[in-house]
């Protein structure tokens, strides 16, 4: 036993630990927050066999933060798998007496794990590098002295091998963020494709923000923050020059588009709400946009539609895929921008697609596929026992309360219905007894600028005096044809939440 670090059980343990650290922030540096990351594939996989009931769970109880635990598990098994490959690394150089062993036999079996998971030859070089250095560092600080004693204490080698660990991690961080904004562009691209009318563009956002009802604290109709839910924790960064779409399965003739024909062809601007399904009662998961991109009928006619089932399965990037009715996607479009920017990649750059009146999860981003079937098939949300492919359950959500200088309550909030459109919202402040009209923003306009859009949610508001002592408000909505949405309240599980949104004010 002599005095070096590498010779002790608990020196290995610290060397390997310190090489995880450093080779997931060299992973970190040369990928950034993107699917070539070494957790990236780790992630996915747990995610993708995840039991439904456990997702599901996880989705009410825990919301978002379930795929960050995820995200921060699959970052430490990654971690284990390099700090595994170096502690064997140096218990066999030790064995067969090999001085450069170690530190070659760290970089060759992390490369080799970080090609396995990610596919990434070059990238996993990234991983490799780091922690075979702080595996060579400490055995140079072991060694400095030669056979005789090394320079410095024990205690110093392992504090270096540690400083140098935290080293890369900082610098492998900051890269790493720099990266990541530098491939999303967090200041949003502007639109710019020869088949969209961006004037058009301009002139629909002016117009949705003078229709919209100033109510401070939420969203105007074109939603300032829209919502993101998705599968992923690193979403897919996809280059629109290698994108392409295939129309595939029951069909005359397959058709594949790539991103410049889909932004050649004539395009459109339509105003499109979406709502998840696993959005609770009163919840914000609802959101509008104003979409530009071109309709897929066009393209569902080129290819020449002959599916038993009249069904249909989007596929995507991230091995998301649906399937739903035909019928609903030919009135669907495929979104490259979204007000008036590039499509964001958090929303499915560079094409999704939008199924109008339809839960969002239909709305595939990252599009790859539309696969015209013969036979019906279960959705990746259906195979967890979600029922999430139809027509979206209205609902008037109540997110606006306040005071105003002369003693009035104000209230407001969003009414969707998909495409049964919203007629009214009516407000009761008695807890149902009576019911008054509230006051609706004017409905956005249409694609084509005639009559209103046939998928976008309405602003409501109402003022009122309140009585003396506790009062319950409660709120509903009609649709076009003059119906009242169902009262009867439902979780969001399985089919999507339903009911009127009522709050007790004392
Ligand atoms: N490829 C892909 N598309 C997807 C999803 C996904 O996980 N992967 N999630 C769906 C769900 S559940 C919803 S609610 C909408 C949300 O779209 P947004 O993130 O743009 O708001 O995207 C849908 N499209
Ligand atoms: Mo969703």
């Amino acid at each position: 036993m002599t005095d070096d670090l590498l010779d002790s059980p608990g020196g290995r343990l610290l060397v390997s630990v310190a090489a995880a650290v450093a080779g997931l922030a060299g992973s970190y540096a040369v990928t950034g927050y993107a699917p070539a990351f070494i957790a990236s594939p780790i992630e996915r996989a747990l995610a993708r066999s995840m039991p439904g009931i456990v997702v599901s769970t996880a989705i009410s109880t825990l919301g978002s933060l379930g795929q960050q635990l995820n995200l921060l598990l699959a970052i430490g098994l990654a971690g284990l798998f390099i700090a595994l490959a170096a502690r064997a690394a140096i218990l066999t150089g030790q064995f067969t007496n090999n001085r450069a062993l170690p530190v070659v036999g760290t970089a060759v079996v992390t490369w080799g794990v970080a090609v396995v998971l990610t596919g990434e030859v070059v990238l996993a070089a990234g991983p490799a590098v780091p922690a075979a250095a702080v595996v060579g560092l400490a055995q140079a600080l072991d060694g400095l002295g030669g056979p005789m004693t090394p320079i410095s204490s024990k205690r110093r080698r392992a504090l270096s091998t540690v400083g140098a660990a935290v080293g890369a991690a900082t610098v492998g961080y900051t890269a790493g963020n720099r990266r990541t904004t530098g491939a999303t562009g967090d200041a949003a691209l502007t639109l710019d494709a020869p088949g969209a009318d961006l004037d058009d563009v301009e002139e629909k956002l002016a117009v949705a923000a003078d229709a919209s009802l100033n109510l401070g604290d939420i969203d105007p109709l074109v939603s300032e923050n829209f919502y993101e839910v998705d599968i992923n924790s690193i979403d897919p960064d996809l280059s629109a020059a290698d994108w392409s779409l295939s129309i595939t399965g029951a069909v005359e003739e397959e058709v594949t588009l790539d991103y410049e024909d889909i932004q050649g062809m004539e395009g459109e601007n339509r105003f499109v709400t979406l709502r998840c399904v696993g959005e609770s009662l009163n919840g914000y998961k609802t959101d509008t946009a104003l979409w530009t991109g071109v309709p897929v009928d066009r393209l569902l006619e080129e290819a020449g539609v002959q599916s038993g089932c009249e069904c249909v399965m989007l596929r995507a990037a991230d091995d998301f895929y649906e399937e739903f009715p035909i019928d609903a996607l030919r009135g669907g479009m495929l979104a490259y921008g979204m007000n008036g920017t590039v499509l964001p990649r958090g929303h499915g750059y560079p094409v999704r697609a939008l199924v109008p009146g339809h839960w969002g999860e239909v709305n595939v981003k990252w599009l790859s596929e539309i696969e015209v079937l013969d036979e019906e098939a279960d959705g990746y949300w259906e195979k967890r026992g979600w029922q999430g492919t139809g027509p979206v359950n209205p609902v008037a959500k109540l997110h606006h309360e306040s005071t105003l200088s002369d003693g009035r309550r104000r209230i407001g909030g969003h009414a969707y219905a998909g495409l049964r459109g919203v007629q009214r919202v009516e407000v009761s402040t008695d807890g149902g007894e009576t019911w008054t009209d509230a006051t609706l923003s004017d409905q956005l306009p249409a694609a084509s600028g005639d009559g209103p859009a046939e998928d976008a949610w309405r602003q409501w508001e109402y003022t009122y005096d309140p009585p003396s002592g506790g009062h319950t408000v409660v709120v509903r909505m009609v649709d076009q044809r003059g119906e009242v949405q169902p009262e009867d309240e439902t979780d969001s599980y399985p089919s999507g939440a339903s009911g009127w949104v009522s709050k007790q004010y004392s």
